[in-house]
């Protein structure tokens, strides 16, 4: 049977047996959305809750998808297992190809105890912050205990997903300052490890001491985690191991705190929010078409009634 027919069961049968390209044609499913993401969201719902998830987001070009190669060299030489997502919010859709990152981590391609997808989206509003999770669900529910997601770029959108990770790598570079300036809160408030990538380069340590001063100003309380910050030169691979070592410590303080639980709490619940909202957006939709539409908005245009009256009227028959 060609995959392209295949249901969704059929699909995540092969993809349990280790099919890539079932897998890849699953993931097709969630970031296209719609019915078919519904219901492989709910076959691999049943099958996830093992897997962690590492987040890595910071500017453009700063290193993630070097890094993410370094990374999985480095799991894979301790024998785990791996799948990345690298999540582009401001593409659209594409299908899952976004070049760099192949040509980046195109050392693991063929290794089969790694898994690489990129996912964009056709823009629409709550698509990506929906679909991340959902993709890390599939990931997780077909037996990849190790998750790396990265998110390109620093706005509110790629913070709001890097911070949906169980450990949120931010890379920056030597002298970063100006360049994300504007959402450095964003990013100093989901950062559970500073990577200072390009440590070949100068600036360093004053990048450091500006972390560091940020992080003061913070007010942490005692037992609190405070993001390491760790100087590293991805190419080089200089400083992989000290990152997987602040990793795998936030990993454990963040279980034995409970931290981590009520994370994953949180995060299920502004799911769930998400969902529903993003249902009543459609329902808004569909309430804002046809016959009755058309004459209601007439006579608010026409000045006969208010608008807070007309969807009263609009919004009687759903919420009855
Ligand atoms: N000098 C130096 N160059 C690096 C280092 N790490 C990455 N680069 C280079 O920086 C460029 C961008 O690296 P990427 O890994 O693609 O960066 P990225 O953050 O994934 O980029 P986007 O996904 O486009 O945001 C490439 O030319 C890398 O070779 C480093 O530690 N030192
Ligand atoms: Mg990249």
């Amino acid at each position: 049977v060609n995959r392209r027919d295949q249901a969704p069961a059929a699909l995540f049968e092969g993809a349990l047996r280790g099919d890539r390209a079932s897998t890849a044609r699953l993931l097709s499913f969630i970031e296209r959305g719609g019915s078919s993401a519904r219901e492989v969201g709910r076959i691999a719902h049943s099958h996830s809750g093992e897997a962690y998830t590492i987040g890595l987001t910071g500017a453009p070009g700063g290193g993630k998808s070097t890094l993410t190669s370094a990374l999985i060299t480095h799991l894979r030489a301790l024998d785990l297992e791996v799948a990345v997502l690298a999540i582009d919010p401001s593409s659209p859709f594409t299908g899952g190809a976004i070049l760099g990152d192949r040509v980046r981590m195109q050392e693991h391609a063929t290794d089969p105890g790694v898994f690489i997808r990129s996912m964009a989206t056709r823009g629409h509003l709550g698509g990506l912050s929906l679909s991340t999770p959902e993709a890390v669900r599939l990931l997780d529910a077909i037996g990849r205990r190790w998750i790396l997601v990265e998110t390109v770029g620093v706005g509110q959108v790629e913070v709001e997903i890097a911070g949906k990770a169980d450990t949120t790598i931010v890379v920056v570079n030597p002298g970063w300052g100006d360049s994300v300036q504007a959402n450095k809160a964003g990013l100093m408030e989901i950062a559970d490890v500073f990577v200072i990538n390009k440590a070949d380069r100068n600036g360093v340590d004053g990048t450091r001491r500006d972390l560091d001063q940020m992080l003061d100003l913070s007010d942490l309380d005692d037992d609190a985690w405070r993001p390491p910050i760790v100087p590293t030169v991805a190419t080089t691979r200089d400083g992989i191991v000290e990152l997987w070592d602040a990793v795998v410590r936030h990993r454990e303080h963040a279980t034995e705190s409970g931290r981590l639980a009520e994370r994953r709490a949180f995060r299920a619940r502004e799911e769930l929010r998400e969902i529903v909202a993003q249902r009543l957006r459609e329902k808004a939709r569909e309430v804002c078409t046809g016959d009755r539409w058309d004459e209601l908005s007439d006579s608010v245009v026409a000045h006969e009634i208010d608008p807070w009256t007309a969807a009263d009227e609009m919004l009687a028959p759903i919420e009855a």
